[in-house]
């Protein structure tokens, strides 16, 4: 099973993709961890990403196809793959695509999470508060929301063109709550 879990930043995909790893056995793939991991290291991908992402921008399709590419073989051996922050433009969709289709899979559900933007911002200054992270300035911010609105939202509307599953689950109210309408989803 490949699952995709979408939504603005802030709406809590990394949050609900955790539970679902430890409950319902997907291996948890996420873009946003594994670039602030290259940052930490301090590697080449690290030092190019680190400055996009501290600004709000998405870093280039290019860079993060590869680093899927290189991660989602090995991922796929368990019961299943959720991919979470990818795919965040259209190219990256249809490079996803063409990556499971030369194994002869596709991606079979897409959990859509819907939060109201005063919330998500709300939500994101609070993780400023207790974890300093870089993207978490006000003007990142506004530039991470221009981003979704301007190149992530379009890959919706394409899976849903595809026929793909689209779950659009309400992320408002606590995460137990969130996580019981995604399970419910994936059932
Ligand atoms: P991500 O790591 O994907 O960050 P995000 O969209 O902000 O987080 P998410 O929606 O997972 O929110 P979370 O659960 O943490 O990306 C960061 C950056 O990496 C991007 O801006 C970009 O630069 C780069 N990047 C990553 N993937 C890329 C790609 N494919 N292409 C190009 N660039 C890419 O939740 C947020 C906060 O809300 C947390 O503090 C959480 O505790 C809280 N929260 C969650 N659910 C809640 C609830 N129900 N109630 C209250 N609070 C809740």
């Amino acid at each position: 099973m490949i699952g995709v879990i979408f939504g603005p930043p802030g709406s809590g995909k990394g949050t609900q993709a955790t539970r679902i790893e430890k409950e319902l056995h997907l291996k948890h793939l996420s873009t946003g961890d594994i670039l602030r991991a290259e940052v930490a290291k301090g590697t080449p991908i690290g030092e190019k990403a680190g400055r996009l992402m501290a600004a709000g921008d998405l870093v280039p399709d290019a860079l993060i196809v590869d680093i899927v590419r290189a991660r989602l073989p090995q991922a796929e051996t368990g019961a299943g793959v959720l991919l979470d922050g990818f795919p965040r433009t259209l190219a990256q969709a249809r490079a996803l695509d063409a990556m499971l289709s030369e194994e002869g899979h596709r991606v079979d559900v897409v959990i859509a999470l819907v939060v109201p933007e005063a919330t998500l911002v709300d939500r994101i200054l609070h993780r400023a508060a207790v974890e300093g992270r870089a993207d978490d300035t006000r003007q990142a911010i506004a530039e991470r929301m221009h981003e979704y609105h301007t190149l992530t939202a379009a890959v919706l509307e394409y899976y849903k063109g595809k026929g793909v599953r689209v779950e659009e689950i309400d992320g408002m109210g606590d995460i137990d709550a969130v996580f019981a309408r995604v399970k419910q989803a994936l059932r």
